[in-house]
């Protein structure tokens, strides 16, 4: 006997990868896990004669052979069919599109970094010139927009956006897609969210605007990740954090979003026992209090940030310098020479102001060409740390509308970023 799984709470993406998956096994018996996101619940309570899965328990587990799992790699999150872990001679074939690291030990790997895992599925499905219905392509469509969040997460790849292109010309129905995906927000999860409201704030870490909202929360509320969706939204932060404690289980549920590619939700997560996409995450913690779980939020977002790249990675150095007293026209020279729009003035090794070619539309007089640099320069000079990121060297840039900032440790410049520079990096044109 042949099964096809995913993984329990089961989203759009799990269901839809699982009708890919019985396009592509007609033999084998699709079982949907017992707990289903309540939109899924929605859709499969209209659409319950065409789709048809079995449910964990029906299945015999002595007579698997063969185990098919889609969208999910870790035996921990399987109803019931992770006591087949350890079994031998269960052949497996994974199909997932998880960047990270999971458990499951497979025989068949399609396991690929995907906005979707059901794009991956699309692709075979589209290779071997399977014929779709349009009610197949519209399910399938929706897998893949909710996981990218209709295309729009950083985890997006052209991948998905063909595979949808290839769904539409199979004639999915956007307006379906839209009334299933609109999020199950209903009273409950409205009151969570002015309750957040009602205490939110925010905080800068690593130049990243985060917004951490700790709530007390009695028994179990569903679409806890729509609320964390809208707050952070209506917050317009980077992150935004969701730490719903239930005392009376002594457990906290995480819920987490970020809206911008340096903050990887998922590795976050994974820092706290649980997982996700780069711009969705969850984990449970058991018998932690909620600050804690804030420190370790907080801890996490400020390593994550040490990981990736630094404006030490970007700088230009040696700095080109100048000192105070160099004259106008020099300084006119060097800029023109070194080809570059502004220098850093430095004397006795310290920094005292910034000349560019902007500062010479302030002389009026062609004699004032042998004033010196320090009569023009400016001396509200805004500088950046080393260790700070890309994004934090634009954001001053934006702020203070310069397009340089000196790179400065221990009252020294050590090197100079550029607006090109940062540019560079948030395209990836940084050379290997
Ligand atoms: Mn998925």
């Amino acid at each position: 006997m042949q099964i096809i799984t995913t993984h329990k709470n089961t989203d759009f993406d799990a269901l839809a990868s699982v009708v890919a998956a019985s396009m592509l096994y007609p033999e084998a018996t699709p079982v949907l896990p017992k707990t289903l996101n309540p939109n899924v619940k929605q859709f499969l309570s209209i659409h319950k004669d065409i789709f048809t899965f079995s449910e964990p328990e029906e299945i015999d587990l002595e007579r698997i052979r063969s185990l098919i799992i889609v969208d999910v790699n870790c035996w921990s999150r399987l109803d019931r069919f992770h006591k087949l872990k350890d079994q031998s001679g269960i052949e497996i074939l994974l199909w997932d599109h998880h960047g990270l690291e999971g458990d499951i030990s497979s025989n068949v790997q399609h396991v690929e970094p995907m906005g979707a895992n059901t794009t991956l599925m699309v692709r075979e499905l589209k290779n071997r010139h399977i014929q779709l219905s349009p009610i197949q392509a519209t399910l399938l469509l929706a897998g893949i927009y909710e996981d990218t969040g209709n295309l729009m997460f950083p985890s997006s790849k052209a991948e998905d956006a063909f595979a949808a292109g290839y769904l539409l010309e199979n004639r999915a129905d956007l307006s379906v897609i839209g009334s299933f995906l609109r999020p199950a927000y209903g009273e409950k999860q409205k009151n969570i969210l002015f309750e957040m409201l009602k205490n939110a704030d925010r905080m800068r870490i690593n130049g990243y605007s985060v917004s951490i909202n700790k709530l007390k929360l009695e028994g179990h509320v569903d679409s806890l990740a729509v609320v964390v969706r809208m707050y952070r939204e209506i917050m317009n932060v980077d992150a935004a954090f969701g730490i719903f404690s239930d005392e009376e289980k002594g457990r906290c549920i995480v819920i987490g979003r970020s809206a911008i590619d340096g903050l990887n939700m998922g590795l976050i997560m994974k820092g706290l026992g649980g997982g996700g996409h780069p711009g969705a995450g969850s984990a449970m913690l058991k018998s932690v209090n909620p600050d804690a779980v804030e420190m370790m939020i907080v801890d996490l977002i400020q390593g994550n940030q040490q990981a990736s790249v630094q404006i030490s990675d970007l700088m230009s150095f040696p700095v080109f310098s100048i000192s105070p007293n160099t004259t106008m026209e020099e300084a006119a020279k060097i800029l023109r020479e070194k080809g570059c729009t502004g220098l850093p003035v430095i004397e006795n090794g310290r920094l005292v102001g910034m000349i560019s070619r902007r500062d010479f539309k302030k002389i009026k007089s062609a004699g004032r060409l042998k004033a010196p640099v320090k009569a023009y320069m400016s001396t509200n000079v805004v500088t950046i740390e080393p260790g700070k990121s890309p994004m934090q060297a634009a954001r001053l840039m934006v702020k203070y509308d310069v397009g340089r900032l000196p790179v400065v440790e221990n009252d020294r410049v050590i090197g100079i970023i550029t607006r090109s520079d940062t540019m560079m990096y948030f395209y990836d044109l940084l050379p290997d």
